[in-house]
């Protein structure tokens, strides 16, 4: 959830200051930097968002640590931002995860004498270090400390006399990146350092990195060198940055014409492979979270309708449910844009112990899911900043839409389809955005709105409604039109905006849940390809076929994202949300 950094190299603290602007999105209620200097550490911590900060007088130095936190433990508070110094002050930590064991290690380091000055579980890293430090080399120090730890981490760590960063992970993310003339970077993620360079180490979980001048990989456990191989990444420092646009948002929803077209390039091999591990599996399942679910609710409904096959979806965070149908004839396919989603990795390790095979979609190469998988289809979406998933949700939408098409024999009409969905997508978008505007202004003082749609056009109603929810902060519900007379048709009063999600087999029954709220005072607002009488505001989408639950996503993204504006409240980085949420 959290985002931290390491930087060697000229300027190291300007470096890691811009590296965890680039990380904000995973976490942003306190931010803080630390560089050893003179034989201690020079330390600035702050609450609050980094964006508009500066750095205030640091000294000049060629390694730096820092950190932006969503906290877990302890308040958003200055002395719980992160690093946190060891009791003697010459060891600095940034840690993402969470310490499960922290308490007694806490009460054991309080008995030898330390003190302890926060309320995080991380602070028991710089002491345990510290405590290590004594007859041991630091970067021995540091594995012996990281063997006493319960939980997940990635941490960076410094001492202050000791030109070297050493760096681990063992169930959050960490990325090293290789710059020129002996520069080096570490990321939660390869944003953190895409500006500076392109080649990356990932590190898999239970290994460490000595980086002084050269880089070291070893393994937690043992102390033993472990093998590391430098990847060539694809995405560009353009990419992870706003451009003329005001927010990331906004750029995104923008960029989902090329998102699904590059997932409509996948390789056909590829795909053939996911394909002949469904065909071959008795039972499948598609899991994830957010919207990365909502995605799998409609992957379920491509796969029945287009190739008559039967996936169920699940909930990751409720897959004990299911579990004991996970065995060796099952694939679980979990669906993912960070691929780090601790849920989502609780899902699948529950699904490979039972023997289970494992299917990906992920946007984030190299990601913990995807290295977990048998197989994986990538995303090649680029990075996506803002913390709401935008192009990443019509991205996995579109890969679920190929493999139907595969499964069908109809691969090179499922690409055609795509293709054509970003033209109309490129077409509609500038259109969308002049009517979602003026609307926005009208529904910004809503208390409730309301989303329905049926069949995959109800997975694109929960999605549209958790846009609205999450950025605008109104509330807003998403469910299947049928389901309306069952309940929610008790809130619909005078005046209630109610978003009715169309497609041409849709229709009638959609239309008919739609005069039910009507009647009842609801205002309507139809999003489809024909413009209906019954509706009070229609926002007409082209008809993209069996890609329709994308097209019906694009102008509610829009509508969300100018609800936000309307509201004043920041669309990158709502309140409460993390983009990589890596805690249980
Ligand atoms: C899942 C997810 C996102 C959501 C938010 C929190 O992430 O629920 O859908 O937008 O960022 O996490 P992922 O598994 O798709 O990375």
């Amino acid at each position: 959830m959290c985002g931290i950094v390491g930087v060697m190299g000229a300027s190291a603290a300007e470096k890691a200051f811009g590296s965890l602007k680039c990380l904000e999105y995973r976490g942003y209620d306190s931010w803080g930097i630390a560089l050893p200097d003179n034989g201690s550490f020079y330390v600035e911590k702050h609450i609050g968002k980094i964006g508009g900060a500066e750095l205030n007088g640091h000294p000049q130095g060629n390694i730096a640590i820092a950190h932006t936190r969503w906290a877990t433990h302890g308040k958003v508070l200055e002395r719980n931002a992160h690093p946190h110094l060891s009791n003697d002050g010459k060891i600095a930590i940034v840690h993402n995860g969470i310490v499960e064991n922290f308490t007694d290690l806490k009460e054991s380091l309080i008995k030898k004498g330390f003190k302890f000055v926060s309320d995080t579980d991380s602070e028991v890293i710089a002491n345990l270090i510290e405590l290590h430090s004594k007859g041991n080399s630091f970067e021995e120090a540091v594995r012996l400390s990281l063997l006493e730890l319960n939980g997940s981490y990635a941490v960076v760590c410094l001492k202050a006399d000791e030109n070297k960063i050493v760096c681990a992970r063992s169930g959050s993310p960490l990325v090293l990146g290789i710059g020129k003339n002996g520069e080096f970077f570490v990321g939660s993620d390869a944003t953190a350092f895409i500006e500076h360079t392109n080649t990356a180490v990932f590190l898999n979980d239970g290994e460490m990195a000595v980086l002084s001048g050269n880089l070291s990989v070893l393994d937690v456990k043992s102390g033993n060198p472990a093998q590391f191989t430098p990847k060539e990444l694809k995405w560009n420092f353009e990419q992870a940055k706003k451009g003329d646009y005001p927010h990331f948002m906004l750029k995104e929803i923008y960029e989902q014409p090329d998102a699904i077209l590059a997932a409509s390039e996948q390789p056909e091999e590829k795909i053939t492979e996911m394909s002949s591990l469904m065909r071959g599996a008795e039972k499948i399942f598609l899991t994830g979270c957010g919207s990365s679910y909502h995605a799998c609710i409609c992957g379920s409904y491509f796969l029945s309708k287009i190739c008559g096959i039967s996936v169920t979806p699940i909930l990751s965070s409720e897959f004990s449910q299911h579990e004991q149908f996970f065995n060796k004839k099952t694939l679980v396919i979990g669906v993912s844009q960070s691929g780090e989603t601790a849920d989502l990795l609780e899902a699948l390790k529950a699904a490979k112990s039972r023997g289970a095979k494992i299917g990906s979609i992920v946007n984030v190469m190299d990601s913990s899911v995807m290295r977990f998988s048998d197989c994986s289809l990538l995303m090649n979406a680029g990075p996506e900043i803002c913390v709401l998933s935008t192009k990443s949700f019509t991205s996995q939408l579109s890969i679920l839409l190929l493999l139907a098409y595969s499964l069908a024999g109809k691969f090179s009409e499922g690409k055609e389809l795509l293709r054509k969905t970003s033209a109309l997508a490129q077409k509609h978008l500038p259109l969308f955005d002049v009517q979602m505007k003026s609307l926005a202004k009208s529904l910004s003082r809503s208390k409730d709105l309301f989303v329905i749609g049926r069949h995959d056009a109800f997975a694109a109603a929960l999605e549209s409604a958790l846009k609205i929810k999450e950025v605008s902060y109104i509330h807003a519900e998403g469910f299947a039109g049928g389901e309306l007379k069952h309940g929610t048709i008790a809130l619909v009063e005078e005046g209630t905006p109610a978003i009715a999600l169309s497609t041409p087999e849709t229709r009638p029954l959609t239309l008919s849940n739609a005069i039910e709220m009507k009647s009842r005072g609801a205002k309507i607002i139809g999003v489809d390809s024909k413009s209906c009488a019954e509706y009070d505001e229609a926002i007409v989408v082209p008809d993209a076929k069996d890609a329709n639950p994308i097209m019906l996503v694009l102008p509610i993204q829009l509508l969300a994202y100018y609800l936000a504006v309307e509201r004043n409240l920041d669309p990158d980085k709502p309140r409460n949300l993390a983009k990589s949420v890596t805690v249980k």
